[in-house]
C-alpha cells in the first residue's frame, strides 16, 4: 500500500489568496472538479495586507477617470516594462470584477450619494481605490471565501506542495505535497494546475509577508521548466513599522498617505519634495499650501479636486528610496525610520478611515496615531517579477500550468502601483481559472504520473530528518537574510551583487545538506528545510537579474548605473533552469499596438 493518499481533480489551484480563490471559483463555474490547496488556513493570505484598496477606474468619485488613464498610470508606474496586454486587460476588466465582488456580498465604503467611494493612492492620477476603511484585502478574501465554499470546491488546508509532476509528454499531471500538521503525504492527480502562491517576501529579513511566502510558485514553476521574468524588481513598501523590533516590517498602509498623512524627518522637514522625479514634478503639489489644499479638499468631503497630489503620493519605489536615504544620511527617527503623521486630522476621522492602523499602533507599539506620528521605514512587500504567462489565458510555457497574482510576472513592470495588486488578482485570477478550465476540458483523461518520481519526492522531503550532519535551517535562513539585505536590497551595485551571488553558491550547497531534529509532527524546522530550497531559487534569481540590468529603473536602483537606459527599457530579464544552472537572458518586450502607444504619448507630452 502506498504511503500517500491520492485525490483527483480536473483543476488544482495552489494558493488560496485572492487570485487562487478567484481562479478556483471560475474553474468550478465551468462544471469542473476543482481542488484548492492552501498552505495556511483558508482566508489567511497576504491579500489582506493590501489594505488600502482595489484600483479600478470606476469613475464614481472623479468622472475624468477611465481605463485608459489607469492603463497609462500603470505603465508609467512600471516604467514601461509591463506586459502591455496584461496592463490593458487589467485596466479594462478591473471595474467589472469589482462589481462582481459587490454582487457576491462585498461591502465597500460609499459616497454620500451611495456610490462606491474611491481614495487617492500613489501614482494614480485620480481617486481610484475602492476600499473598506483600511481592511480592503480582508473584505475581498471574505467575499471570495464565502462564494468559494458555495461553489463546490474541495479545499485542502495546511497543505504544502513540494513538487509539480509531469507526464511523458512533458505536460502537467499532478502535484505532490504534505499536510503540515503531521507530515502525511498527498498526491493530486490533475489535468491543469493554477499557481497562485503569492510572493517571495520571506527571502528578506524585513518584510510585510507572513511565514507562508517562501517563493513556492515561482520555484515550482522554475523547476518544471517555466520561465521567470523581471526578478530584479522587488518592491519595498515605503511604510512598514520599525518599532518595536518584534513587529518590524509589518505593513502601514499607503492609505495613511492617501488620506493625507505627511512624512517628515527628524528635523521636521517634509522631505518628499526633494525626491520627486523631475519629469513627474508637474503631477504633484508645488508647495505646502497646495498640498494642504488637497488635504482640505479630501477632509471636507468635496470629492472632486483639481489640486495636484501631495508629494507623499509619489510611487512606492521613489518614496522607499527617499526614506532609506534620509535614514542613512542621519536624518531618520529614533528607531531608524521616519515620521508619518496624520494626527493633525480629527481623531474621529482617523479612526473611521484607518481603524486597523489605529489598533495596530495602539496594541503593538503603544502609539496613539490620533495624537502623534508613527515611525515607519521600508519593508519588502511585493515581487513584481514572477512566472512568465500568456496575458489572455495565464498559461505558462509548461502545458497545463497556469499562474496568477503575485507569483506571475509581467503585469507591473518595474514597479507596482499600490492597489493594483488586488485588482490584478481578481482580473487574472478569473482569467487563469478560465484558461485552466478550457485546457482541462480538452483532455479526455488524467495524465499519467510515474511512481518513481513520487518516491523521489518523498525521499527529498525526508532527507533532513535522517541526516546526521549538516546545518540547522534557521542558521541557513539567517545567512540568506544577510545576503539579501546587504547585497540585493533597495540600492545595488556590481561588487555587492557579485559577492551576494558567490555567497549564494555556498549557501545552496549547505541547503543540500540541511538537517533538523524531531519528526514530521508539528515540526516548523522541517517545513523550513523545504522552504529554503525555494527561497534560495528566488534569492539567486533576484541577484542574477539585478546584476544583468545595468541601469536604474523603477524598484531596481543601481548605484553604479544611476540612470535609466532607453535601450534596456525594451527588454525583460528572463530566467530559466538549465540543468543545475540558472540561465539569464534578455527577451524583447512584445510590440505595443499604435493606439496604446498614443495613450502613453499624451502623458509624455504633458511632461515635455
Ligand atoms: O498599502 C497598502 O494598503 C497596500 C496596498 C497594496 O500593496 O496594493
Amino acid at each position: 500500500m502506498s504511503n500517500y493518499e491520492t485525490k483527483e481533480h480536473d483543476v488544482v489551484v495552489i494558493g488560496a489568496g485572492g487570485a487562487g480563490l478567484r481562479a478556483a471559483i471560475e474553474a468550478a463555474s465551468k462544471g469542473l472538479s476543482v481542488g484548492l490547496v492552501c498552505k495556511s488556513l483558508l482566508g489567511k493570505a497576504h491579500t489582506v495586507m493590501a489594505e488600502g484598496g482595489i484600483a479600478a477606474a470606476m469613475a464614481t468619485v472623479d468622472s475624468r477617470d477611465g481605463w485608459q488613464t489607469h492603463f497609462r498610470d500603470t505603465m508609467i508606474g512600471g516604467k514601461y516594462l509591463n506586459n502591455w496586454r496584461m496592463a490593458q486587460i487589467h485596466a479594462m476588466e478591473a471595474p467589472e470584477c469589482v462589481i462582481e465582488l459587490e454582487r457576491w456580498g462585498a461591502v465597500f465604503d460609499r459616497t454620500d450619494d451611495g456610490k462606491i467611494l474611491q481614495r487617492a493612492f500613489g501614482g494614480h492620477t485620480y481617486k481610484r481605490l475602492v476600499h473598506v476603511g483600511d481592511r480592503t484585502g480582508l473584505e475581498l478574501i471574505r467575499t471570495l471565501q464565502d462564494k468559494g465554499v458555495h461553489s463546490g470546491i474541495d479545499v485542502y488546508m495546511e497543505c504544502t506542495i513540494s513538487r509539480l509532476l509531469k507526464d511523458d509528454d512533458d505536460k502537467i499531471a499532478g502535484a505532490f505535497g504534505y499536510f503540515r500538521e503531521d507530515g502525511r503525504y498527498i498526491l493530486f492527480r490533475t489535468k491543469a494546475i493554477v499557481l497562485a502562491t503569492g510572493g517571495v517576501g520571506r527571502s528578506f529579513p524585513v518584510t510585510s509577508n507572513s511565514w507562508e511566502y517562501t517563493a513556492d510558485g515561482s520555484s515550482l514553476a522554475y523547476a518544471s521548466g517555466a520561465d521567470l521574468i523581471d526578478m530584479e524588481f522587488v518592491q519595498f513598501h515605503p511604510t512598514g513599522m520599525v518599532w518595536p523590533p518584534g513587529v518590524r516590517g509589518l505593513l502601514v498602509t499607503e492609505a495613511v498617505r492617501g488620506e493625507g498623512g505627511r512624512l517628515t524627518n527628524k528635523n521636521g522637514e517634509r522631505f518628499m519634495w526633494k525626491y520627486l522625479p523631475e519629469a513627474l514634478k508637474d503631477d504633484y503639489a508645488a508647495d505646502v499650501k497646495e498640498a494642504d489644499a488637497w488635504v482640505h479638499d479630501t477632509l471636507s468631503g468635496k470629492l472632486k479636486t483639481d489640486y495636484r497630489r501631495p508629494p507623499e503620493l509619489s510611487t512606492r519605489d521613489n518614496v522607499a528610496r527617499a526614506i532609506y536615504t534620509e535614514v542613512t544620511q542621519g536624518r531618520g527617527s529614533e528607531h531608524d525610520g521616519v515620521y508619518l503623521d496624520i494626527s493633525y486630522q480629527p481623531s474621529s476621522r482617523v479612526k473611521k478611515k484607518l481603524p486597523s492602523m489605529y489598533h495596530q499602533f495602539k496594541d503593538l507599539a503603544d502609539v496613539d496615531i490620533t495624537r502623534g506620528p508613527m515611525e515607519v521605514g521600508p519593508t519588502m512587500h511585493y515581487m513584481m517579477g514572477g512566472i512568465r504567462v500568456d496575458a489572455d489565458t495565464a498559461e505558462t510555457k509548461v502545458k497545463g500550468l497556469f499562474a496568477a497574482g503575485e507569483c506571475a510576472g509581467g503585469m507591473h513592470g518595474a514597479n507596482r502601483l499600490g492597489g493594483n495588486s488586488l485588482s490584478d488578482l481578481i482580473v487574472f485570477g478569473r482569467r487563469s481559472g478560465r484558461g485552466a478550465a478550457a485546457y482541462a476540458s480538452n483532455l479526455t483523461s488524467l495524465p499519467k504520473i510515474s511512481e518513481s518520481e513520487i518516491k523521489e519526492a518523498i525521499e527529498e522531503l525526508e532527507a533532513p530528518l535522517t541526516r546526521t550532519e549538516g546545518l540547522n535551517p534557521y542558521q541557513l535562513q539567517q545567512r540568506m537574510h544577510e545576503i539579501t539585505s546587504t547585497c540585493f536590497g533597495i540600492f545595488r551595485q556590481e561588487a555587492d551583487l557579485k559577492k551576494g551571488l558567490d555567497l549564494m553558491e555556498d549557501l545552496k550547497e549547505q541547503i543540500k545538506t540541511v538537517r533538523c531534529s524531531g519528526g514530521k509532527l508539528y515540526n516548523p524546522a522541517w517545513h523550513l528545510c523545504r522552504d529554503l530550497k525555494n527561497l534560495a531559487i528566488a534569492a539567486e534569481a533576484i541577484g542574477r537579474s539585478a546584476l544583468s540590468r545595468k541601469e536604474s529603473r523603477g524598484a531596481h536602483s543601481r548605484l553604479d548605473f544611476p540612470d535609466t537606459d532607453e535601450d534596456q527599457g525594451h527588454e525583460n530579464t528572463s530566467i530559466k533552469k538549465d540543468g543545475d544552472r540558472m540561465q539569464v537572458s534578455k527577451t524583447p518586450l512584445p510590440e505595443m499596438p499604435a493606439e496604446l502607444k498614443d495613450l502613453l504619448k499624451k502623458k509624455e507630452a504633458t511632461h515635455a
